[in-house]
């Protein structure tokens, strides 16, 4: 973007987004959340779609002038269903919280008790985290891993499920690097009459190009942000069986929320109609063998990974082993240039702003273009930074040469 108004009239503003498209292009980002959207995507995200209050849905809205917005929004529900096989979308939530906030309101009531996995298992705030309003308003009960597998036990589910008897299974998650069996989830609900709620953020992306199994015909309700593996903008999207459509839309507006973002609806629309194409499942798949790649050359290198592995774009690293805190180890990679998150261990002894393991991802770096052949020089650094986490001359080294390294993949947008 050439930013040619914005450079004249605010350059604070102006410098700071340079100062970032510099560091997003000189650094490596191993956010497993993160990921680089096209031009395209971008384009249609920072246009005059901004300037439209659309409260209601297309043919259905409060205010008048809505002749192209419902185009926009039509067109991102028709993509959307193609896209995951889905019944009903609901393409207007605003983030991944608030999309699981209307579907609470849309299946629950407070007090309702529910199944999610714990946070330091690999779950989400919004999966009954006590200072969550997901836990704050409804009886969470909360599954785990396995602490030797580091994989959810199936059995240990039903088994809580049939002594608890929740109105609501919740399923997907954000720091869990397994295939997840949807269809085990399903029977176990269907066995105590429960709802089941799966949140794909993290693996959209993964699933829509065929890498991952969907949830979306099995459950009956699906949400999803659409900036990580989905490569799409900052925002979330619902999907669920025809017979709950009505109050999910209901949940979402009134219930939840007021005027859609409809300039990001419209670079939903984008990203949705480039995820259907043939490209996106090389993509996809593409990212699953970096992060196998790189999983396989940290363990060669000593690390301990949670579950031995990963099937999907990211991996959870117990960095106890190498006598850092996830913090420290975040710390290190952010002075040679590389980007990851703290994370918790499944049964993490430390709190969650120091946890001892950080959680690495493939998604981002994998758009830029880079292949298996260069995850372990990835992991090299990452082992290095670590290492000489004390030593400014050998950090500074390492710096140069991922920024070197990095320079050689465009970012798209840029
Ligand atoms: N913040 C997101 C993540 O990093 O997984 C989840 O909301």
């Amino acid at each position: 973007m050439n930013y040619k108004f914005l450079q004249n009239q605010d350059k604070e503003i102006f410098d700071a987004i340079k100062n970032e498209e510099k560091r997003q292009a000189e650094g490596m980002e191993l956010i497993a959340s993160e990921n680089y959207v096209s031009a395209a995507v971008l384009e249609a995200m920072a246009n005059v779609l901004t300037n439209k209050y659309s409260e209601g849905y297309p043919g259905r809205r409060y205010y008048g002038g809505q002749d192209f917005v419902d185009v926009v929004e039509n067109i991102a529900v028709e993509r959307a269903k193609k896209l995951f096989n889905a019944e009903h979308a609901n393409v207007q939530p605003l983030s991944g919280s608030p999309a699981n906030a209307a579907v609470y309101i849309s299946f629950l009531r407070p007090g309702d008790k529910v199944l999610g996995l714990k946070l330091d298992h690999g779950g989400h705030l919004s999966h009954g985290h006590p200072v969550n309003f997901s836990g704050m308003l409804y009886d969470f009960v909360q599954y785990e891993v396995n602490s030797e597998t580091g994989r959810i036990d199936m059995d240990k589910v039903a088994e809580i499920a049939k002594k608890e008897k929740p109105k609501m299974i919740v399923a997907g998650y954000s720091a869990y690097s397994r295939e997840i069996e949807w269809k085990k989830f399903k029977e176990i609900a269907d066995s105590v009459g429960a709802f089941t709620f799966a949140d794909i953020a993290h693996t959209a992306g993964l699933i829509a190009g065929g890498q991952m199994d969907n949830p979306v015909p099995i459950f009956d309700v699906v949400s999803t942000t659409t900036h990580k593996t989905l490569r799409g903008p900052r925002g979330a999207m619902i999907m669920c069986k025809a017979e709950f459509a009505k109050q999910i839309d209901r949940a979402v507006f009134p219930g939840m929320q007021g005027g859609p973002h409809e300039h990001i609806i419209a670079s939903k629309a984008v990203a949705f109609k480039e995820a259907l194409k043939p490209e996106f499942a090389d993509y996809a798949e593409r990212v699953v063998k970096n992060a196998k790649a790189l999983a396989g050359e940290l363990m060669d290198l000593g690390h301990k990974i949670v579950s031995g592995g990963t099937d999907n774009h990211l991996m959870v690293v117990d960095m106890a082993s190498r006598g850092v805190d996830g913090r420290e180890a975040e710390e290190a990679l952010d002075k040679v240039g590389i980007s990851v998150s703290r994370s918790t261990i499944p049964n993490d002894p430390n709190p969650p702003m120091r946890p001892s393991g950080v959680r690495i991802g493939t998604p981002a770096i994998t758009t830029r273009g880079m292949g298996e052949g260069d995850m372990k020089k990835v992991a090299d650094w990452i082992d290095a930074a670590i290492k000489n986490r004390d030593n400014e001359s050998e950090l500074n080294k390492i710096k140069e040469e991922v920024k070197e390294f990095c320079l050689m993949f465009p970012i798209p947008g840029i």
